[in-house]
């Protein structure tokens, strides 16, 4: 009776002990997931972030990100429906549905999306560059070196060095090379990233809604300071942009 006793009390500890581990499980793993979901919505901000846009080409791309990611939501979707159904019901298609699935699934719903998705990069990719539409009035040099960025605005003659000065509500045209190896020139959050080629010039349109301070960064591996050849951006009122210039050729901080 004791014995009884005591293991009706054992089978309670241990089913208490299972209830306990169960729920302090369930409690990490839904610490896990809320980890997760906090720590990519924390990838969509931050001043390098492609989806928190402040331009019309970073615009630009990030709808060309949203669409990219939508089709491929969609297509893994329907591969994973029809998956489901070939291994749970494989009568629902039918006796010969190979020819089915390979004219559909690997011809005709393929050739639409690529078509989609080729028209809308090459759309928005003359944008990005800003192949279309008027000269713009500014025009800035942005010269890549190991390791850091310098900037010569053509307009005065002005050099700045790892901090870069545009206009806000302006385009700007960035003529950008390099002095020694390939490097990439990036302002996530303005739009697309060019090569700095040595003995070439590439041009880039960007232009900054509001203003702001934004990151930027080399996009392309270059030795061993790449890590740190980052530069900074600051967008100013326009009606501020010219004296900014004039203290900049002066040599005073702007
Ligand atoms: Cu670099």
């Amino acid at each position: 009776m004791t014995r009884h006793g005591h293991g009706g009390r054992d089978i309670l500890f241990r089913n208490l002990l299972k209830d306990r581990t169960a729920a302090v499980t369930r409690f990490t793993h839904f610490r896990c997931s809320l980890l997760i979901v906090f720590a990519t919505l924390a990838g969509c901000s931050g001043d390098l972030s492609t989806l928190d846009p402040a331009g019309p080409s970073a615009a630009s791309v990030a709808t060309l990100w949203w669409i990219m990611f939508t089709g491929g939501t969609l297509i893994f979707a329907a591969t994973s429906v029809v998956l489901a159904v070939a291994w749970a019901k494989p009568r629902l298609l039918g006796a010969n549905p190979q020819r089915l699935l390979i004219l559909w699934g690997g011809l005709v719903l393929p050739s639409i999306i690529l078509a989609a998705l080729v028209f809308s990069a090459f759309a928005l990719g003359e944008r990005l560059i800003g192949a279309s539409g008027s000269p713009a009035p500014l025009r800035i040099e942005a010269v890549a070196e190991r390791w850091m960025w310098s900037f010569r605005y053509l307009i005065n003659g002005a050099v700045s060095e790892q901090v870069l000065h545009i206009p806000a509500g302006e385009p700007v045209e960035f003529a950008v090379t390099s002095e020694d190896v390939i490097h990439g020139f990036w302002i996530p959050r303005l739009g697309g990233k060019i090569d700095a080629v040595p003995g070439h010039t590439n041009m880039i349109r960007l232009q900054a809604d509001r203003p702001g301070r934004y990151g930027g960064v080399c996009a392309e591996f270059c030795g061993e300071g790449h890590e740190i050849m980052r530069f900074e951006v600051v967008a100013h009122p326009l009606q501020e942009y010219e004296a900014v210039l004039d203290r900049l050729a002066a040599g005073e901080a702007p």
